[in-house]
Parts: C-alpha cells; structure tokens; sequence
C-alpha cells in the first residue's frame, strides 16, 4: 500500500483499495448543529458523501446523523450515539463507517476499537479515490505525498500503546523503538518525494518554456461539472476521460481549440475540486495546478443542475484562493442546461448572473457562443498586428513565429505579409524587436 516497500504498516490505514474486495458496506456518519449545519444541509452532505463511497465502490447502507453543536474531543460523537453505531454496525453486517468530518487521529482510533469496525473520515475517502484514479507518475506522487502526510500523525499515536510492547522488535537501532523507525522511514519517503516533484515541476517548466505564444484558457470546477466533458466538445481531439464519478481527472490535460477559422488558444482540462478538499492534496497537486496559475483566463463550469450549485460555486472559489490563483479573469459557464427541471429556475439563474454562459456540454448547447464570448475576452488583451517584410528576412520571420501567434501568410512579389496577434504586454517588445530588424511594418488595430 501507498508504495510503501521498507515495512508493513498494520493498522486502520493498512487497507487494500476497495475495488479489490467485494463491495464493503458502508454506514455515513454526520452531524447536524444548530448554528451553521441545519438538518438539510447535513442530508446533502452525505449525498455527497455516498457519491464519493460509491466512487471508491462502496456501498452505503445506512446513515446516521447526530444535532451537536460540539464535536467530543475524544469520541466525535456523544456516547450515546457511539452505542447506537455498535449496535447498527453489529446488527447489520457493516464492514466501514465513514464520517464527514476530519476525524483527529485519537478519535479515529477510540471510535474504532469502541465500535469494532474500520473506520475512516472524509479525507481518506477522497485520498483513496485520489490513489485509485492517479495515473501518471506525477499524480501517483502527489497522492502518495499526501497520503503519507496524513499518515505521519496517526502513525504516532495509533502505535504510541505499542510502541512498549513492540520494543526491540525490527531493524531499529538502540533505544528506539518501532514507531520512531517507522516514522523516520515515512519521513524519509516524505522528503524523496517531494524531491521527485520538484524534478517532475522542473521537467515540466522546461517542457513548456517554448510553448508558442499561443492564448491559455483553464477549466476549472467543482468536480464532476462536466469539463471533460466541454474539454471533448470543444477539442475534437482531446478523448479527456469524462465519467458519472467523482475526481474522473486527476492530470491536467492540455489541447488546441479552434475559436474561428484562424485563431485557435490551449485549453487545459484540470482536477475537480471539492467541499473540504484535503488540504495536504491542495498542497501537493499545486504544480499540476500551474495552468490554472498561468493561464489568461479561466472557465468556471458549474453544473446549474445540481441543488447545491452556489455552494459549489462558492468552494471552487475558495479553493482558487487557496492554490494561490488572484485573476479575477473568470467567465461562468452553467453548464447541464440540459438537465435544469424548471424553466423558471433557469431564467432566475440568468438573471442572477448576467455575465455568464449557459450551456450543455452534453448536448452541444451554446458552444458557439462560448467560442465568441472567448474570443471577445481574449481581444481585451490581445492585438492582431499585420506586418510585410521581405521573404528572406528569416530572422524577423523566425522571431515572429516564436513571440507572437501566427494568424495567416501570404506572399506578394517578393515578400511575406504576416499577420499575428499578439499580448499587448507584449507589444512593445515585440516592435522594437521589428524596428530593429526591419523597417516595413504596418498595425492594424
Ligand atoms: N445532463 C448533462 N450531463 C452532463 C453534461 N455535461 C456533462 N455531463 C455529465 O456529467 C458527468 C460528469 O462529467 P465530467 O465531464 O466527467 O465532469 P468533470 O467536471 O470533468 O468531473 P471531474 O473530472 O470528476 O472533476 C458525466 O456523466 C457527464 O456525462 C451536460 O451538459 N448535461
Ligand atoms: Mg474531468
């Protein structure tokens, strides 16, 4: 597990993924507070919450949900509520229980050996759907760097009890004991694989450093909004993987999309986020989120078919903050347009946001009108330039065809008519570069 090769770790974390078992049944475990979760609130929660056990295939048979304003250092739950989970979970023939909340490591054990099952917390579920889907090697890294970050704490206090009567057991050297060895191992792969990110970010930086100078739009969202799906669409090409499943994309996918007939920008297809995103997961899958940092703008899909689609909204951005990402060069795009109940509700939503698009990515709905509202937000920063020069004059040619964005060529006597576009940014570098190279040249707004 977790590519853990130097030892076994034995104990609640130590599970095989559940694809691997026949489907585990599965008690959710919330709670409601009078202050800030209401009863229906908490209801949506754990839909999400069973779509998220689903995802790492499991099946939720029951549900319990506790009205506690605070959460019992020790336990979580009251007692009382502790005992009624035994007795479901004797009764019933329940193989996990999964709270919605971050359970402390102290918690997470009292509550296990209390109601003698497996039990786990939100952030697990999501790091272990995270390890089942990452498929690259820079996505298996960043799960696993996760996963171990979340482990290093629980590895302490769940093996502090043990730690005296395992003394002198293993490979460990005088004095210590097992759980210092088997931190300092975890440490050590800690500290490898945050060097192998860094390597892979660096790869990458050089990889992309070339890239033309062509416009760079990110589709961001709450997961399961459908950008795959408007990735698929919109880039012919792009085969991105869309599914009816929580965190279908884990890799940031980048391709061409053509806007008309000549210009095309990147559009980079990213992982979805989520309420209560692990924060160790923001923080490790960040250099995967560097097309959303250095993109010119992105696409915010929501899917205006689900209930809860403002909520949605408001963690998405949440999370852009968190990553560190400040333009505020955002379009909306509703998206499942297709699936709105209510016309009414639909006409309210359009009134309420004014600026956005409302699309299915689907069904091919309005994409046309997403490619024009694209290209007008690109014409606030990009110019399109005209420039005659003699054919010969390579290293103009080559210069242009490195700084700016190509549109069309054509050639007249003996020269080359060049049109391209380019980021005002950019503008005044790039004629000067012209002046010195060449003294015909002429703008067209
Ligand atoms: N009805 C309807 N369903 C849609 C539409 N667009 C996407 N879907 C469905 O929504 C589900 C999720 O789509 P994806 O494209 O995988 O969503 P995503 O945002 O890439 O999800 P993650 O990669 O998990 O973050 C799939 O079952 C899609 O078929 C739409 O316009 N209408
Ligand atoms: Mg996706």
């Amino acid at each position: 597990m977790y590519g853990l090769t130097p030892f076994t770790l034995n104990f609640t974390l130590d599970r095989q993924p559940f694809e691997d078992n026949a489907k585990e049944r599965a008690l959710l475990v919330g709670i409601s507070s009078r202050q800030d979760r209401s009863r229906p609130h908490v209801d949506e929660y754990l839909n999400e919450l069973e779509f998220l056990a689903d995802t790492a295939g499991a099946e939720v048979v029951s549900r319990v949900v506790q009205e506690r304003d605070h959460k019992d250092p020790a336990w979580f739950l009251g007692s009382g509520k502790v005992r009624e989970i035994e007795q479901i979970v004797k009764g019933g023939l329940i193989d996990l229980v999964i709270f919605d909340d971050e359970l402390s490591p102290v918690q997470a054990r009292n509550l296990e050996r209390s109601i003698e099952c497996k039990v786990i917390d939100r952030t697990e579920l999501i790091l272990q759907i995270f390890a089942l889907r990452a498929q690259s090697a820079q996505a298996k890294t960043q799960v696993e760097l996760a996963q171990l970050e979340y482990l290093l704490p629980r590895l302490t206090r769940l093996w502090t009890h043990l730690s005296k009567q395992k003394g002198g057991i293993g490979t460990k050297g005088p004095g210590e004991t097992q759980i210092e060895t088997d931190r300092r191992l975890v440490r050590k792969r800690i500290a490898f694989l945050k060097r192998k990110l860094r390597e892979i970010a660096l790869q990458h930086e050089t990889q992309t450093k070339d890239r033309d100078a062509v416009p760079r739009l990110a589709l961001v969202g709450y997961t399961n909004a459908g950008k795959s799906t408007l990735m698929n669409q919109l880039c012919p090409e792009a085969e991105a993987y869309a599914e009816d499943r929580l965190f279908a994309t884990l890799d940031t996918k980048t391709r061409r999309m053509a806007l008309n007939a000549q210009e095309v920008v990147l559009l980079s297809d990213t992982v979805g986020f989520i309420r209560k995103l692990p924060h160790r997961l923001v923080e490790s899958f960040r250099s995967t989120l560097d097309e959303v940092r250095q993109a010119d703008f992105l696409l915010h899909v929501i899917d205006a078919s689900h209930e809860g689609y403002e909520e949605q909204m408001k963690v998405v951005a949440a999370t852009l903050h968190e990553i560190g990402v400040k333009h505020d060069n955002i379009i909306n795009v509703f998206n499942k347009i297709d699936a709105v109940g209510e016309r009414g509700m639909l006409r309210s939503m359009q009134r309420k946001y004014p600026q956005s698009l409302f699309v299915s990515a689907k069904r091919g709905i309005n994409l046309g009108a997403l490619r024009e509202a694209v290209t007008k937000h690109l014409d606030r920063d990009y110019r399109r330039c005209s420039l005659r020069t003699h054919m010969a004059n390579y290293k103009l040619v080559g210069y242009l065809y490195k700084h700016a964005e190509i549109l069309d060529k054509q050639y007249i006597d003996e020269d080359i008519v060049i049109e391209y576009k380019a980021h005002v940014r950019d503008l005044s570098q790039i004629d000067a570069r012209i002046a010195a190279l060449e003294k015909k040249k002429s703008h067209v707004a």
